[in-house]
């Protein structure tokens, strides 16, 4: 029997009604340890708590919330491989990206320590004479964090560390596929000095859990990443109270492949961005759009990478992709894998599940060739190592086809062409856009976030980040 790990609730670590199982998708014989899960009145007490701790914090000054994030940067930091470690083993990504993944989040929490320290508004001379007019930010309050199993620390970093930078409380409900590393993280800021209540976990189920956050009065913002359909679910319960709200969805992110393109550039990014990680990203590149001229070679050479790409146990020295989260998400995979091949594409490789030492939920990773870009494995999100490849005959054709989708996350071109690179980026409709580079990966100090159905509300991240995290308040003052 492994040791129970509690909910924070208020300061204290309490057990739940239940415990969840948190199961290692490269060997499910392996439990990589217990979670309490949080009950209803679990999360009332925690929304009460954030809710009280909510004026102290907010007046707390930078120096203080500086020397927590910056010692729980720290802690991270030093801690990253055991962190990585237990990533790689709940989550599957491969060891190195486990470890990358741990490292961010140091990052964000360094980059967070020193946001504190430079919080600033603005003076403004009024129209009026005499009156001095002063524009600050002050924190939101008591904020609802939800966070998804495919990124399960670096995402709640990115959360957890401006809401705590700006002045705001936290009840942080994690996915429940991943609540190690959440576990982890909590603790970490629970030993760097966080007051009591400043930041509550509740581990536990969406319908329980995150249902109280949204019907609770008492919350005064949802930052959620997910699904579009809860995503929505989540924006309409937010409208009902008339508080603020920010979503990341989904993404069928376009990567255009131009004729110009150096080859190994384009090969390197497609690879990377649709198949890394398992291609268990919102930003990855899931619908790859290349033009006549360079398309065979590029087919031939990603079919060529991918027949060398070793699927296996998330932990093993070797491995370049690990397994699937789970038996649902397989399953959504090969349901789409069935899907594509009803709809006439080629199925050019992969697509098998595989078996390895121990049971996992291996898939190979599959590039489908010969697509149209109205088809439904180009319209909705696989989430799992499934590209598409849709031929174009030139640039005009690959931005419209890239265009053409519900979402738009993150853009990507290969080209040498710099008059293509600028129109692409001025043209794309994606938040973020990339020449000559992957889809997914994002730098850790700079906005994140879509357009259309990708996004909802203001950017993640970097200075950005403010917006979300606080509320401005004009003051005028007549000496
Ligand atoms: C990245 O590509 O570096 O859920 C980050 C996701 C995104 C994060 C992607 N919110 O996949």
């Amino acid at each position: 029997m492994s040791e129970l790990h509690h909910n924070l609730i208020g300061g204290e670590w309490t057990d739940g009604d239940d415990v969840i199982a948190n199961i290692n998708p490269s060997n499910t014989d392996d439990v990589v340890g217990e979670y309490a899960r949080a009950s209803e009145a679990d999360a009332a007490r925690a929304i009460a708590a954030a809710r009280d701790a909510a004026p102290a914090w907010a007046q707390s000054g930078p120096q203080q919330r500086h020397d927590i994030l910056k010692a729980a940067s720290d802690e991270i930091m030093t801690r990253r491989e055991e962190l990585g470690r237990l990533l790689a083993r709940e989550e599957g990504k491969t060891l190195p990206e486990g470890i990358g993944e741990a490292a961010r989040a140091g990052q964000i929490f360094g980059f967070f320590a020193g946001e504190c320290l430079r919080q600033a508004g603005d003076k403004i001379a009024s129209v009026r004479p005499g009156v001095d007019v002063e524009i600050t930010r002050e924190p939101v309050g008591a904020v609802g964090i939800i966070t998804p199993w495919n990124f399960p620390i670096a995402i709640p970093a990115w959360k957890i560390a401006p809401a705590l930078a700006y002045g705001n409380t936290v009840v942080f409900k994690p996915a429940e596929l991943v609540p190690g590393c959440a576990w982890a993280l909590v603790d970490i800021l629970k030993r760097a000095g966080l007051p009591d209540g400043v930041l509550n976990l509740v581990m536990g189920r969406g319908s329980v859990v995150g249902q109280a956050m949204l019907d609770s009065p008492d919350i005064d913002a949802i930052t959620f990443t997910g699904s579009v359909a809860t995503g929505k679910s989540v924006a309409a319960a937010c409208a009902e109270h008339m508080r603020k709200v920010q979503l990341e969805m989904g993404g069928k992110n376009p990567l255009v492949v131009l004729d110009d393109a150096a080859l190994d550039t384009a090969v390197e990014c497609a690879v990377n961005g649709a198949f890394f990680s398992t291609g268990q990203r919102c930003t990855a590149s899931s619908r790859l759009i290349v033009a006549d001229g360079i398309h065979d070679r590029f087919v031939a050479a990603v079919t060529e990478r991918l027949k060398g790409l070793v699927v296996d146990d998330a932990l093993k020295e070797g491995t370049h992709i690990g397994p699937v989260v789970d038996e649902n998400q397989l399953s959504q995979d090969e349901r789409y894998l069935a899907i594509g091949r009803e709809e006439g594409a080629t199925l050019a490789w992969g697509g098998e599940r595989l078996n390895r030492d121990t049971p996992g939920f291996y898939l190979q990773p599959a590039l489908f060739t010969e697509t149209s870009n109205d088809m439904r494995i180009n319209r909705e999100e696989i989430f799992g190592p499934v590209a598409s490849v849709v031929r174009v005959k030139d640039y005009d054709e690959a931005l419209a086809v890239a265009n053409d989708t519900a979402f738009g996350l993150s853009a990507g071109i290969c080209t040498a062409s710099l008059k293509h690179a600028s129109h692409f980026k001025r043209n794309s409709e994606a938040g973020m856009v990339m020449v000559n580079l992957p889809t997914a990966g994002v730098d850790y100090h700079v906005p994140f976030g879509g357009r259309k159905g990708s996004s909802y509300g203001p950017r993640e991240q970097g200075r950005y980040a403010a917006e979300f995290y606080t509320t401005v308040k004009t003051a005028y003052t007549l000496p």
